[in-house]
């Protein structure tokens, strides 16, 4: 008997583009307004992730998550999604939010510290950034017991990292979704570090894809710089998750380009050459070589779409900036239905604190002196 014979084997990454932007298959049969409207998504994200940290530096941003170097994996998936299939993001996902009707302003408040920067438009079927890794997984797959329950037809997609694979929620989730035939499609960006934890620290397995023959459905492994191939995969196992009920599990091969949130510095724990490596496989790159020799991108459009995105990132940072403060009562308001001794007191104090504050105030404004 010869073992080997019996061992699933690692799959082959999924590839359309190489990394020059050369065609690997067959042409993908995208509408071109589609592939503008990827670039497009790629592009102003990776302005709008530039932004944000310029305005961290300042000051004016509070810890923010960068996605750069992951915009064909987050956009790819995207815009696979119908609208009423639904997204269940983590935290790295400014790209595909994006691209899912969460306006910029939004996604600014949010690293600026106010919680409403989270609210979803009523009409859209995104759930809110989930920091506590993995904990979105469960929760998809919840969602997606759900919408089988009440007669399926549409599917839910969740997104976290190469470090959520580890956690006990991502084994619980996929077991179920496994067990219970959930159109779930479960994909991972992996960018190869969680903090400064490497891939080969991470799991013992070749790939993140393989872990799905456990739970016994398709895993898929694919180029996470190239948003044709991630685009392609990504809308078959909808697909297949809405007509079938089949989940799916994907890996998206990327780096994380920049440090892991703003409070971090990866010069302390990887190298200048890795980084370099990845520099060179820059996914708008890639995709853009590809668009050109199709006659569709052009310096003019280049031009166009540049203060496009410029034109809208100064109004996101506008609208966030001069958002009116929110009433600081509202920390104690959701949480508790009969607020707790302890927080009564602190929410008494609290009061007791503003209306002094407003007292000094206008005793300034009568007396024209200093406080
Ligand atoms: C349950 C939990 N443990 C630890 C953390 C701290 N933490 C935040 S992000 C992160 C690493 C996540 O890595 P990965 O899943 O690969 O996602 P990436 O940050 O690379 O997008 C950790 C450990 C957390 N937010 N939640
Ligand atoms: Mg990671």
């Amino acid at each position: 008997m010869d073992l080997e014979e019996h061992e699933p084997s690692s799959p082959k990454m999924h590839q359309v583009l190489d990394e020059e932007g050369e065609l690997i298959g067959e042409e993908p049969d995208i509408e071109d307004d589609t592939l503008k409207d990827m670039y497009w998504w790629m592009f102003y994200a990776r302005k709008a992730d530039e932004k944000a940290l310029k305005l961290q530096r300042q000051g004016r941003m509070g810890t923010f998550a960068p996605i750069k170097g992951q915009e064909a994996a987050q956009v790819g998936a995207s815009t696979a999604m119908k609208d009423d299939d639904w997204f269940v993001p983590a935290f790295r996902e400014l790209g595909a939010y994006l691209q899912r009707d969460v306006a910029l302003e939004q996604n600014y408040k949010y690293f600026m510290g106010d919680a409403r920067g989270n609210e979803i438009p009523g009409d859209v079927n995104n759930l809110p950034i989930a920091v506590p890794v993995s904990t979105q997984i469960p929760h998809a797959v919840g969602l997606a017991w759900g919408i089988k329950r009440d007669g399926g037809g549409k599917a839910v997609l969740t997104v976290f990292g190469d470090g959520a694979t580890s956690e006990g929620d991502f084994h619980e989730g996929l077991n179920f979704a496994g067990v219970l035939n959930v159109p779930a499609v479960f994909f991972c960006q992996n960018n190869q570090w969680a903090i400064s934890v490497p891939f080969e620290k991470q799991t013992n397995s070749e790939t993140i894809a393989q872990k799905a023959h456990a739970y016994g459905f398709p895993g898929v492994f694919v180029d996470g710089n190239d948003v044709l191939a991630v685009h392609e995969v990504t809308k078959k196992a909808l697909q297949r998750a809405r007509e079938e009920e089949v989940p799916t599990l994907i890996e998206a091969l990327t780096y994380r380009l920049s440090m892991h949130t703003t409070a971090d510095d990866p010069t302390r724990y990887r190298s200048e050459e890795e980084l370099k490596e990845w520099e060179e496989k820059d996914p708008i790159k890639r995709f853009r070589i590809y668009l050109e020799k199709k006659g569709i991108w052009t310096e003019d459009w280049q031009q166009e779409l540049e203060k496009k995105a410029e034109d809208k990132i100064k109004e996101a940072v506008d609208a966030a900036e001069n958002i009116e403060d929110p009433d600081p009562e509202e920390m104690f308001k959701y949480m508790f239905e009969v607020l707790p001794e302890d927080l009564k007191s602190q929410m008494e104090y609290l009061k007791r604190s503003l209306r002094e504050k407003e007292i000094e105030e206008e005793k300034v404004e009568i007396e024209g002196g200093f406080p």
